[in-house]
């Protein structure tokens, strides 16, 4: 379902078992060290608590290390978890092939791998009831490549505004434990945010309580 130029939601594009497994893999990135931890920006305390893998975020950059928690180097980012972004990121109509400095299509080898977009970040968002996520933009990124998110757990109220400003004109989606959303082209530098999730509204059998929302995406940076 296309929401806006570039903006594409992917209903239920996990099952019950593909979420069972990106939740137990955020169960174990969220164990110290590098774990779960409290995001102060200069506008004050984030209610939603993160963790990264691949490189950390913090605002407003990304570095090897947690520099807002343990100093603990961020833990390694899974290919799996590139494999999922890249898939879903072609489901909304982004093929990999046309990323980076790839070659003509059909062209020898080298080609497709390097026309592959380089997920190298999975950021993590923890949504205990109550939380919520400003309007914002993410711009700390150096890549055009579209950020794939994956929601767990509790629904929520996604506002997908526009890339003039926090106010509207925007669009209220609901989130549902197992959908994907793509943002790329002329939506990656749209605001957006979280004014409410749905506390109790989880899938029982996944055993969450609250809402995690996993966004992958391509820094930029050299490895
Ligand atoms: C549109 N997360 O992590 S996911 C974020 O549900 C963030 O936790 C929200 O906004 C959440 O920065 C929304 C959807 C999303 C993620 C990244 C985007 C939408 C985006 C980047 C550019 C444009
Ligand atoms: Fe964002």
């Amino acid at each position: 379902v296309t929401v806006a130029p570039g903006a594409v939601h992917l209903p239920g594009r996990l099952g019950p078992g593909r979420q069972r497994e990106l939740l137990a893999a955020c169960r174990v990135w969220s164990r110290p060290p590098a774990g779960l931890r409290t995001v102060r920006t200069p506008g004050g305390v984030m209610s939603v608590r993160q963790v990264c893998v691949g490189l950390h975020w913090y605002p407003y950059g990304y570095a090897r290390t947690v520099v807002d928690g343990d100093g603990a180097p961020v833990k390694p980012f899974p290919a799996w978890l590139g494999e999922w972004a890249r898939r879903t990121a072609a489901a909304a109509g982004y093929a990999a092939e046309e990323a980076g400095e790839a070659g003509e299509a059909g062209e020898a080898g080298a080609a497709g791998e390097a026309g592959k977009y380089a997920y190298d970040i999975g950021l993590v968002n923890f949504y205990p009831p109550g939380a919520r996520m400003g309007m914002h933009r993410d711009g700390d990124e150096r890549s055009a490549a579209p950020v794939v998110s994956f929601s767990l757990g509790d629904a929520c109220v996604f506002r997908f505004g526009n890339t003039a400003g926090r106010s509207r004109p925007w669009t209220d989606v609901e989130l549902r434990s197992g959908d994907a959303f793509v943002f790329g082209g002329p939506s990656r530098l749209a605001y957006h945010g979280v004014p409410r999730t749905r506390p109790g509204t989880a899938p029982a059998a996944l055993g969450l309580a609250g809402r995690l929302n996993v966004t992958v995406r391509v820094s930029g940076l050299d490895g």
